[in-house]
C-alpha cells in the first residue's frame, strides 16, 4: 500500500490514523532501508524498492502482545519536514541507518535529534535506532553508530536503544520488535498497546 504526498492529503492522512492501535513512525535518511524493511514485513520477501514520495502504512503484530500500525514516510531531504505531520499520534519511533554509509552520520544524527525534540513528539516516546546494513563489510557496528549519533544525550528524554539489523539478510529484525516490546514494558507503557 503506498499513496503519493499532496498537501490535501495531509489532513486525510491525520484522520486515516486508525486510533485504537498505536502508530511506530519507521524515519530515516533516504536509502536507509526503512521500505525493505516494510515490505519485508508485509509480505516476507525483501523486495527491489523505488524512493519512497509519500509514504506505507500498515497494521503489524510481528511478536506476542505488540500490535501496531507502522508508517514508513518518505526520507529524501524534501519530505522530511512533512515528517512531523505524524508526531501527534506517534508511540514509538523506529529510526534507521544505513550503517555503511559514514559520510551521512552527521546527517542522520542532526535528522534523529531534530525528530526527537520535537514539541509535538509525545514525550517518553521511545527510540529503537536500526542499524542496518550490518552485512556490509565497511558497516559501523551498533556500538559505533550510537556515539556516531549522540544517543546517550537522546536517552535522557526518551528511552532509546541501537539494533543491529540487515533487511535484505533477514537479520536483527525480530530482535528489534522484542526490544521494542521490552522498552515499552521497562517504562510502562506496554498497556497502551493492543495486545496480539
Ligand atoms: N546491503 C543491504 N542493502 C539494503 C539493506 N536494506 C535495504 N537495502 C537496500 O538499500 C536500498 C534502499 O532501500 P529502501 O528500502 O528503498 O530505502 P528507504 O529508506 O525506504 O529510502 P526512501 O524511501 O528514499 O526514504 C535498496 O537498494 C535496498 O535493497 C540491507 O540490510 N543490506
Ligand atoms: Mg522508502
Amino acid at each position: 500500500m503506498g499513496c503519493g504526498f499532496s498537501k490535501s492529503d495531509e489532513t486525510f492522512v491525520l484522520n486515516s490514523i486508525p486510533l485504537d492501535i498505536p502508530s511506530v513512525l519507521l524515519l530515516g535518511l533516504d536509502g536507509s532501508g526503512k521500505s525493505s524493511l516494510f515490505y519485508w514485513m508485509k509480505i516476507k520477501v525483501c523486495l527491489t524498492t523505488q524512493p519512497t514520495t509519500g509514504y506505507n502504512v500498515d497494521v503489524f503484530n510481528p511478536i506476542k502482545g505488540l500490535r501496531f500500525t507502522m508508517w514508513d514516510i518518505g526520507g529524501q531531504e524534501k519530505l522530511r519536514k512533512l515528517w512531523s505531520n505524524y508526531f501527534v499520534a506517534c508511540r514509538a519511533v523506529m529510526f534507521m541507518v544505513d550503517s555503511a554509509d559514514h559520510s551521512r552520520f552527521a546527517e542522520a544524527r542532526s535528522a534523529l535529534h531534530e525528530v526527537m525534540s520535537n514539541p509535538n513528539m509525545p514525550e517518553n516516546a521511545p527510540v529503537i535506532v536500526l542499524a542496518n546494513k550490518q552485512d556490509r563489510l565497511s558497516a559501523a557496528s551498533p556500538e559505533q553508530l550510537a556515539m556516531h549519533l549522540d544517543i546517550f544525550q537522546l536517552g535522557r528524554s526518551h528511552p532509546c536503544t541501537v539494533m543491529g539489523t540487515s533487511v535484505t539478510k533477514n537479520v536483527g529484525i525480530l530482535e528489534a520488535m522484542v526490544q521494542l516490546k521490552q522498552l515499552l514494558k521497562s517504562t510502562n507503557q506496554l498497556k497502551f498497546w493492543t495486545e496480539g
